[in-house]
């Protein structure tokens, strides 16, 4: 199996199963280097928390990469997450520019920035215009639906059909290019259904499963992870987003009945089947 260093760039939210503190474990599990550049401290994340400090690391990025530039330090993959400031998504746009890039390396970023059609906490359309950019980036993005409406302009929809999706899909692949790939999670078109959609100009693909009432902070985070885990091992686009929602709802079924862990997922409990399924030869994956 192969072993690639990869960089990720998000908060660390001390408590709460969000961002770094998902994202670390989970591509550590996948048996890959997992290198984190923290874009803020949290005391906790926004989604639910009363009164949590945020300590911006912006000012500090620019000496972190020159250590690493000086020390010829460089990536296979870059898989960015939630950012604090516009100005961060600029910083993260450099880094990714610069030699700490090797030259095939995978750029994955998903554009969190909102869910239910609203932005998080701290997030404007300042922060949004930054986003477009960095977007264009990568070689595959993980918005949910609101993040991809925001993106694209198009209203947010709670009832929608699969011609809206096509919509969203194609005005992402418009903005980002059309070699690239969109991952699109909580797409369901049957009630009591939700899924993951992975499309390019020329394929779509769609995974659905049941879905859970758990809306929390972190899930998205926890796809994410591990999803570019599972490809960061050979694993195909379509077959990674499968492990990752399977991954996920199994979490989230593990959290669902229990009101006094409101805030997150317990993904801890299942990491021992994704590592099952991720660190085997692609060919085996099929077997699974
Ligand atoms: O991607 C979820 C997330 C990450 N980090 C922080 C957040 C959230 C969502 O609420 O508040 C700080």
């Amino acid at each position: 199996m192969s072993y690639k260093r990869i960089l990720t760039i998000q908060d660390i939210s001390c408590v709460g199963q969000c961002s770094l503190t998902v994202a670390l474990p989970i591509l550590s599990a996948s048996g890959n280097e997992t290198c984190i550049l923290p874009s803020a401290v949290l005391s906790t994340h926004t989604g639910g928390f009363k009164g949590y400090t945020f300590r911006d690391l912006t000012d500090d990025i620019p000496a972190i990469v020159k250590h690493w530039l000086s020390e010829r330090i460089n990536f296979d993959a870059f898989y960015t997450g939630y950012l604090g400031t516009a100005r961060q998504v600029e910083l993260v746009m450099d880094i990714i520019n610069s030699p700490l890039r090797l030259p095939d390396a995978h750029i994955i970023i998903d554009p969190a920035m909102g869910d239910n059609g609203v932005f998080y906490k701290g997030m404007d359309d300042n922060f949004l215009q930054s986003m477009r950019r960095l977007v264009c980036m990568a070689d595959i993005i993980i918005p949910n639906i609101t993040e991809a409406c925001m993106l694209t302009g198009i209203g947010y929809r709670m009832d929608y059909d699969e011609d809206y999706i096509r919509r969203i899909v194609d005005g992402l692949l418009t903005i980002i290019g059309n070699n690239k790939t969109v991952v699109l999670t909580g797409v369901g078109f049957r009630s009591g259904e939700t899924g993951v959609g992975v499309y390019t100009s020329g394929s779509s693909y769609h995974y659905p499963h049941v879905k859970l009432e758990k809306n929390v902070s972190g899930t998205g985070d926890i796809f994410a992870s591990a999803f570019t885990g599972a490809l960061l091992n050979g694993i195909s686009t379509q077959e990674s987003a499968k492990i990752a929602a399977d991954f996920t709802l199994a979490a989230i079924k593990e959290t669902i009945q229990n009101p006094v862990h409101w805030y997150g997922v317990k993904f801890e409990t299942v990491l021992g089947e994704y590592i099952q399924k991720v660190c085997v030869s692609p060919q085996d994956v099929a077997k699974i």
